[in-house]
């Protein structure tokens, strides 16, 4: 039976990949930070949490991530934790390097000591290529990086170390380049399940307006489970190498306004206004992704639409919200 272990384990992607792994009979082992409040920390790893091992450790604490390795001796290591926010990133600028730069660093030395034939996935972001656009409108593995955000910066670091250590040290050190990708289980303060929570409020007479800042940005949105297969898959090779992770379609803030409130019967126009707050220092105006070598080196393919996951996204908080009322 392979181990692995996951950072950031109960989070959006964290949780559908140790779903995905102890469905493919994986041994999963885990950590979340501590907090406060315990109460729906784990939620979204409620499914699979007696099938699967989940300690406390913290990327800034690289004692634990050390001692966690040593003991479990994991054949693949998933560093998805971090501050993934991107505007957050202006308010919690030193936060977001600590733990998404100097966290990949504490976790490769404990790595490389611990368990250096272990294979490991770094959790890198299509936010790396920032303002850099190609000439055909796409951005890919060979688009040179010029980050536009704390996040991203942040990010570069992240990627760059990855491959230096897997140079050096002839480590088996992936990254996998993800563009957006979203699920039900998406912090609700990014835009997709801001917007369809909203929306369905709004339709069940909770809410009467959605504030929201740019939203003539264009993204390309994929779902959080396709993009965990494709972690899978990249850890799996026989070489270590760097891979963009994207549907290729891109859509604005608006249009998925315009998909989400018509699916609910509603005209985005009659609610939304924009606040300045949503508004980012510096904002990247249209993404999107050509994974062309995942889909021919690896053979990878999504499985959802950008239609068939909002659906999933509005049927989903329509439930919670229509439960809630019931009570
Ligand atoms: P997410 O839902 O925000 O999950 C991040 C997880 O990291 C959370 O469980 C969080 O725990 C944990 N974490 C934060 N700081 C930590 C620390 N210092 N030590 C240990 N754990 C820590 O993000 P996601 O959407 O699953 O994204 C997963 C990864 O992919 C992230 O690295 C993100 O930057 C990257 N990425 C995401 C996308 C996307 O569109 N989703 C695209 C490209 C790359 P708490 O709940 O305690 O904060
Ligand atoms: O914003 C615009 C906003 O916060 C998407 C992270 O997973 O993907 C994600 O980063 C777009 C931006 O995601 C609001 O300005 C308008 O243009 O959902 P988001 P993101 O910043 O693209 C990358 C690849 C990652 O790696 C990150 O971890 O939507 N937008 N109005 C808004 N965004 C938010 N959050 N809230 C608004 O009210």
């Amino acid at each position: 039976m392979k181990k692995a272990f996951i950072t950031g384990i109960g989070g959006q992607d964290g949780s559908y990949l140790a779903e995905y792994l102890v469905e493919q009979g994986y041994e999963v082992h885990g950590i979340i930070r501590r907090n406060s409040v315990p109460e729906h920390q784990q939620s979204r790893i409620e499914s699979v949490r007696d099938k699967i091992h989940v300690y406390y450790g913290d990327l800034l604490d690289q004692s634990s991530i050390e001692h966690l390795l040593d003991k479990i001796q994991p054949d693949e290591i998933y560093n998805i934790a971090a501050q993934s926010h991107v505007r957050i990133s202006y308010d919690i600028p030193q936060f977001t390097a600590q733990t998404n730069a100097v966290g990949v660093l504490n976790i490769l030395e404990a790595y490389r000591r611990s368990c250096p034939n272990a294979k490991f996935y770094q959790a890198s972001s299509s936010e790396m290529f920032g303002s850099s656009v190609d000439e055909d409108g796409f951005q890919r593995e060979t688009t040179p990086m010029n980050p536009v955000s704390p996040y991203g910066c942040t990010k570069v670091f992240g990627y760059n170390i990855v491959r230096n250590y897997r140079n050096a040290y002839k480590l088996h050190a992936s990254n996998g380049i993800l563009f957006n990708h979203e699920s039900p289980r998406r912090g609700s303060n990014f835009v997709t399940n801001k917007v369809v929570k909203r929306a369905v409020e709004i339709k069940l007479n909770i809410s009467d307006k959605l504030e929201l800042g740019n939203m003539d940005a264009y993204r390309d949105w994929g779902h959080s489970y396709d993009y965990v297969r494709a972690m899978h898959l990249i850890v799996q090779q026989n070489k270590p190498g760097d891979w963009v992770v994207a549907t290729g379609e891109t859509r604005s803030v608006r249009d998925m306004c315009e998909y989400v409130f018509g699916k609910l019967d509603l005209d985005y126009k009659d609610y939304v206004i924009q606040n300045q707050k949503f508004l980012r220092p510096e904002e990247l105006p249209y993404l999107k992704g050509d994974s062309t070598k995942i889909r021919t080196e690896l053979g990878w393919e999504p499985t959802y639409t950008f239609e068939s996951m909002m659906d999933e996204m509005i049927e989903y908080w329509t439930k919670i919200l229509i439960k809630d009322l019931i009570k």
